[in-house]
């Protein structure tokens, strides 16, 4: 009993001092555990006399209980403590400003596509796409540019591999061939618009080889010359945000007849002459006309029944007017100080 008596009040103290978990577990193994100093005891019972083994097991089982209690209690404050210096360790300052970071931004083409996608779009022109390389039907022939054409040549044309069925192929030098393939598609009424990349065997301080046009169209009964300029001018004023004076000037493609160049007074010099109008007062932006009957005929559609006017815009012409850019090749070299300072923000921080 004496030994007993010891026995708990050195386990008691020990087990109050462990200062870990994994120090705790030895100690409970080394009391309870399968060949532990308390185990032990509880095996010497059966080798006892009936009167000696009761008072002796109660004693021993009341010393188990409460060195059970004693490592239940320590477990607890240990992991108590373990956790509460964790929560401190990892505490953290929400207050602390982020690191920075930056937000990439949308493409001054890419955005001016979009903007102008729109604005045809609430006129009534629904978007209409087509594949980049076409035939040479659908890219020359359709739209009344006879054999002999100098567009067709090939420094104007990257010329492809002639597919399966011996047609010749071509990157679509303009967006036409989507109204063509459109035409063909859909019965008229119809006005629709074709944006996206162009090709050219063309590059110098003016020209990139890929660019990028957007070409609108509208067929009906009895469209005219009136409707066509009501449109421009409207798209205009909406696009530079504010009054545009225009003029149209006779001019000559030959899918269109009679056909027009769009001038807009200089929007950099209100007209008085200045270096981005050579001094003109006026701007070219665009080419238009009413379509021709021959293209009409080409896309399926009745030139006796329908009429109806098209025209074309360069989409990084637009961009430069617009926005004030002066040099095309700025468009292709992803500079970050020209993306940062003309690109459309992202919804994003910062
Ligand atoms: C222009 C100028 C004038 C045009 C014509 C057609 C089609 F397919 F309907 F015949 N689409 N776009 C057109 C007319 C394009 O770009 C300067």
């Amino acid at each position: 009993m004496q030994k007993l008596n010891t026995l708990e009040q050195q386990s008691l103290s020990q087990i109050q001092a462990a200062n870990a978990l994994d120090e705790l577990e030895q100690q409970r193994v080394t009391l309870l555990g399968k060949s532990g100093e308390i185990t032990q005891l509880l095996k010497q019972l059966g080798g006892m006399s009936p009167e000696e083994r009761k008072d002796f097991g109660q004693a021993v089982n009341v010393l188990k209980q409460k060195v059970q209690s004693a490592l239940e209690e320590r477990k607890e404050e240990l992991e108590t403590a373990t956790l509460n210096k964790k929560l401190l360790a990892e505490k953290i300052d929400i207050t602390l400003p982020a690191a920075p970071y930056r937000v990439g931004r949308m493409h001054p083409v890419s955005y001016v596509m979009e903007e102008v996608e729109g604005i045809l779009s609430t006129l009534g022109f629904d978007p209409a796409s087509g594949p980049e390389i076409e035939t040479d039907f659908h890219n020359f022939t359709a739209l009344n540019i006879p054999a002999d054409h100098p567009a067709r040549q090939e420094h104007d044309t990257f010329y492809l591999p002639d597919n399966a069925e011996g047609q010749k192929r071509v990157l679509r030098t303009h967006t036409s061939p989507v109204q063509i393939r459109t035409m063909q598609k859909f019965p008229p009424p119809l006005r629709i618009q074709a944006i996206g990349q162009v090709y050219r065997c063309d590059s110098d301080l003016t020209h990139t080889p890929q660019f990028q046009q957007v070409e609108g169209l509208a067929i009906d009964k009895d469209l005219t010359f009136g409707h066509l300029k009501g449109v421009l001018q409207t798209f205009l004023n909406r696009f530079f945000e504010k009054e545009i004076e225009m003029r149209m000037r006779p001019s000559y493609f030959p899918f269109t007849e009679p056909s027009a160049e769009v001038d807009i007074r200089c929007i950099f010099c209100s007209g008085n002459g200045c270096r981005v109008c050579k001094n003109t007062g006026w701007l070219e932006v665009l080419g238009s006309g009413m379509v021709h009957r021959n293209v009409l005929t080409h896309s399926g559609i009745d030139p006796n029944q329908w009429q109806g006017f098209a025209f074309g815009v360069g989409i990084g012409r637009l961009a430069m007017l617009k926005y004030g850019i002066n040099d095309l090749r700025l468009f292709f070299e992803s500079q970050q100080t020209f993306l940062q300072h003309f690109g459309k923000p992202s919804g994003l921080r910062p």
